[in-house]
């Protein structure tokens, strides 16, 4: 059994799909933060960032890093077909956009939410915030180039690398604004977010 930690609306929401679309054995464990906007002091003790997604395995053991824990479950629940083998042709590429979106684009919603944190200077915040926000407008270009005309990163086939690339969409500032210039992204979108396992987990993350 699987302990998926999240808050919801956050990293953890595509981890949470990921689990429920290969049809794994797992446990949500939502947090709140503390009146000072903290986490709880146990899960600070579980997770020394004390970030989400954070995933307690079937051993006990716990991982973090969204991507690593995409690439291990559907690699580990290969039944799913949600990637491709490692020694798949698309392995390579597959790997390319994981870490990509997990360091170039959601590095730029993490400077684009959480400003402060990148900076000792409080002055700062607005241009790192507005440079987040023109970074993250140029990885969608490269990313939507890459989509080009497949249904899905990839292929004709959903991978765990979709589920990704659409919780990073949906946090962009103006959604309907990335959507109106890539409409293939769009439509990759709406495919992901109609398989049903990805549905019931965006509905109860309240998306
Ligand atoms: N590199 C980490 C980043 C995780 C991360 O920064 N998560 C955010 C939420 S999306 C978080 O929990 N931040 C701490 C907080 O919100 O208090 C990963 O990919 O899992």
């Amino acid at each position: 059994m699987y302990t998926i930690y999240c808050r919801k609306g956050a990293g953890s929401m595509a981890v949470e799909a990921l689990l429920e679309a290969c049809g794994a054995a797992y446990k949500v464990h939502d947090l709140d933060r503390n009146p000072d906007g903290s986490l709880p002091e146990y899960f600070h003790r579980i997770n020394p960032k004390a970030e989400v997604p954070t995933l307690r395995l079937p051993d006990d053991s716990i991982m973090t890093e969204s991507a690593a824990m995409m690439i291990h479950l559907a690699d580990l629940h290969g039944e799913a077909g949600l990637a491709p083998a490692i020694a798949a042709p698309e392995r390579a590429e597959y790997l390319r956009w994981m870490i990509f979106l997990a360091t170039a684009v959601y590095g730029s919603d993490l400077r684009m939410f959480y400003p402060e944190r990148f900076t000792t200077d409080a002055a700062g915040c607005d241009g790192i915030k507005a440079h987040a926000e023109k970074s993250m407008a140029r990885e969608f270009e490269i990313y939507a180039e890459a989509l080009g005309t497949k249904p899905f990163t990839l292929s004709g086939k959903m991978t765990a690398l979709d589920i990704y690339a659409a919780m990073l969409v949906s946090w962009a500032p103006d959604v309907p604004a990335v959507f109106a210039k890539h409409p293939n992204l769009k439509a990759m979108y709406d495919k992901v977010t109609a398989h049903p396992a990805i549905a019931k987990v965006w509905a109860r993350n309240g998306i």
